[in-house]
């Protein structure tokens, strides 16, 4: 790797907007480390697109730890894009599962929190660079069965918010990309359980965004000049005015 690589970790990796990320960065000649838990789909997508495989839990300290060492160790960072996260149920507050809940909060807020923290200081030793955090609508705006989600993703963008006021001055941008609905091959089949039937009918009626949309969003703002923060991004689908207010055939 030549000094003027830009580097990514992409945390997340393994499907959806993580996945389409590390394709598009990758193409564009950035070197990525493609972050997820599953090993075998990081591999497939190492293969691919020439990205770097690192399984790792980001709910798991040592694993976030030997992360940052390694990327440390191996060439530096310009760029975390923390896209790691996801919903888990749909229920009222009165009779949402508070497991669902402190799975949330784990994956969404405290990994993020975890390898921000971790490998803020080797951005600031490679000179700077950009952390971006992938939140969501929810996490400006309220649903129905949605709070538990949408407290996590308000939690995250809190995070990105409270982190730029803080570091300002530093050559480190906080960068959030807030998508709508997104038609990703798990967000919603995870979010019900596995219920295929049940998070198909999320996107019925009309054409959600693509995780090639939010990857394009996010390969956008990372490469504004220097100067140039991009602190938020709301990207939706054109027939969604809300996470409430959908135009459906
Ligand atoms: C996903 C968008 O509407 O399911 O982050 O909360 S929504």
């Amino acid at each position: 790797m030549t000094s003027s690589t830009r580097r990514a970790v992409v945390t997340g990796a393994s499907s959806g907007i993580g996945a389409a990320t590390v394709r598009r960065l990758r193409s564009d000649g950035w070197a990525v480390v493609a972050v997820a838990r599953r090993a075998d789909r990081l591999a497939e997508l190492a293969a691919e697109t020439g990205a770097e495989a690192f399984p790792a839990d980001l709910t798991v300290a040592d694993d976030v730890a030997r992360l940052a060492a390694h990327v440390e160790a191996t060439g530096g960072l310009t760029a975390l894009v923390n896209n790691a996260g996801g919903a888990f149920g749909l229920d009222p507050v009165a009779t949402s599962d508070v497991d669902d809940w402190r799975r949330m909060y784990e994956v969404n807020v405290l990994g993020t929190l975890r390898v921000t923290q971790a490998l803020l200081p080797v951005l600031r030793a490679d000179g700077g660079g950009d952390v971006l955090v992938v939140t969501s609508t929810a996490a400006d705006g309220a649903y129905e069965g949605g709070a538990g989600y949408t407290g996590v993703k308000h939690a995250e963008r809190m995070l990105a918010t409270t982190l730029r006021w803080e570091i300002v001055g530093e050559p480190i941008r906080v960068i959030q990309i807030a998508p709508g609905a997104v038609a990703t091959e798990e967000f919603s089949l995870v979010r019900f359980g596995g219920d295929a039937e049940r998070a198909a009918k999320v996107y019925e009626g009309f054409q959600p965004l693509v995780a090639d949309d939010v990857a394009d969003t996010i390969a956008w703002a990372l490469s504004r000049p220097p100067h140039v923060n991009i602190d938020l991004i709301v990207v939706r689908p054109r027939a969604q005015a809300s996470n409430t207010k959908t135009a459906r055939e």
